[in-house]
């Protein structure tokens, strides 16, 4: 009964310990810390229950779009909740966020895309996708086309579909892998020999994906997945000759593409969706996250007219849903979100106004001694920390550098995501200038402090 009597500060603290397990956490490292308990937010800040005030630079998991305290899609849950709280899209019955919401995302994607399909995350999203693929191939008398071609260290959800989609090691190692999944190379210039150009490297990444669809068959290619721009594998931005010779492989060999628009959609680059910033013309969308801007848990799958047309009209029923596929009040939430996005210009504002007045500070950054690369597009963010800019050296991952400076700017009120040693950053979309400015001013603190604590 603890938790009722005394819900606050370092009771919650033993509490979590006791009875919670966490997600992507060593707890016995964890315990050794305790964890820390973030109690409110509003705008672009969040609070802990120790009384500190913190900057959020990731938008919670990259996904508090429009910002933290908006009333407006407060308002909207809470009606909804009164209104129809639950009802599923199962047995011939649909209800009217649902549709509303399909409807919106109609307009606001590519015109190939007229259908929605509703998951409850991203990960769901992308064990749709694969059900669906496979599918859509079978339904073309073409079973073979079975596998799905993917990157490594791309991230597509933790379910064992997802992850096995997902180019992560360490996962495939918890579990295995589904069957019919290769891994090619991902478009990382920066972690490469620097040998080739970028712009070269770009082509030869791509062409990767040809030699792997000649490799396995190109009648057994069912499709490729990557991320427009790799959010967990480090803000892996691909050089500009990429995603157009990715698109021509897919047109040659008759390979659907899956743009996994999680991270990146709903104008976290600037345009409403990764696949339109790079001009790619996917067959599938997967999208979670910035859709409701984290405030309730919403996924789905645009799907092509190539792919929905052969499902409606050849495919009979597709046995696939899940209990909270188009949640009501998940879609509500939604609805107000993209109204918000459309109503204050926010992916706009991202591509002409706050992402580039961020994009000179961060560029700033790279000044510092211990930053190789500081990259930026819209409003996602990444710093290479080196041990040497010339020759460019990078520290033994075992040192943990990057742990150590995330865990500087968490403590002087910066919120940034260490991948290894690349610090990462989303911010929300409304964060103002003077927040840019503090991001910045707060990171170089922290890149002086992680200095002295590595020399
Ligand atoms: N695709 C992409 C591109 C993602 O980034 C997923 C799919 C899965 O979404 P769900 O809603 O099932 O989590 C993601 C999620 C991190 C981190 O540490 C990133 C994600 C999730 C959790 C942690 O950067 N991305």
């Amino acid at each position: 009964m603890a938790a009722i009597e005394k819900p606050n500060g370092p009771d919650l603290k033993e509490l979590d310990k006791e009875h919670h397990l966490h997600p992507f956490t060593d707890h016995k490292e964890l315990h050794e810390k305790k964890s820390r308990i973030i109690t409110s937010a509003d705008g672009a800040y969040i609070f802990d229950s120790d009384g500190n005030k913190i900057l959020d630079g990731m938008s919670g998991l990259w996904c508090v779009n429009a910002g933290y305290g908006r009333d407006e899609i407060v308002d909207a849950a809470a009606a909804q909740m009164r209104e129809l709280p639950y009802y599923n899209n199962f047995f011939q019955c649909a209800h009217p966020p649902s549709i509303e919401l399909a409807a919106i995302l109609q307009e606001i994607s590519q015109p190939q895309f007229n259908r929605v399909f509703f998951a409850g995350s991203g990960s769901e999203s992308n064990d749709t996708i694969v059900r669906a693929v496979r599918r859509y191939w079978d339904l073309m008398d073409q079973p073979e086309r079975h596998t799905i071609i993917s990157r490594k260290n791309a991230y597509h959800g933790s379910t064992v579909a997802a992850a096995s989609l997902g180019g992560m090691t360490p996962m495939h190692k918890q579990g295995g892998l589904i069957p019919g999944i290769e891994h090619v190379e991902q478009p990382y210039w920066f972690a490469s020999d620097r040998s080739l150009s970028p712009d070269e490297f770009g082509i030869a990444t791509a062409r990767s994906i040809e030699d792997k669809i000649n490799e396995v068959g190109p009648d057994k290619v069912a499709a490729f997945i990557g991320e427009p721009v790799q959010g967990a594998g480090g803000v892996i931005i691909p050089p500009d000759t990429y995603w157009p010779e990715v698109q021509r492989i897919c047109d040659e060999y008759g390979v659907l593409l899956i743009s996994d628009e999680v991270i990146c959609g709903f104008g976290r680059m600037g345009e409403w969706f990764g696949a339109d910033y790079f001009g790619t013309r996917p067959d599938f969308m997967p999208f979670a996250k910035g859709v409701t801007s984290g405030y309730l848990p919403l996924g789905g799958v645009m799907i092509s007219d190539r792919v929905a047309d052969v499902l409606i009209d050849k495919g009979g029923e597709f046995y696939h849903g899940y209990t909270y596929s188009g949640h009501p009040a998940a879609c509500a939430v939604a609805i107000e979100n993209i109204r918000i996005l459309q109503r204050e210009n926010l992916v706009d504002r991202v591509k002409n106004d706050i992402g580039p007045y961020l994009k000179k500070g961060w560029d700033k950054l790279a000044e510092h001694p211990l930053v190789g690369e500081a990259r930026m597009v819209g409003l996602l963010g990444a710093l290479e920390l080196v041990k040497t800019k010339d020759p460019m050296e990078r520290f033994d991952e075992k040192q943990g550098v990057g742990t150590i400076c995330r865990d500087f700017l968490i403590n002087n009120g910066l919120v940034m995501r260490a991948v290894g040693d690349t610090m990462v950053v989303a911010p929300p979309f409304i964060l103002s200038y003077e927040e840019a400015d503090e991001m910045v001013e707060i990171a170089w603190k922290c890149l002086d402090l992680t200095q002295q604590a590595i020399a």
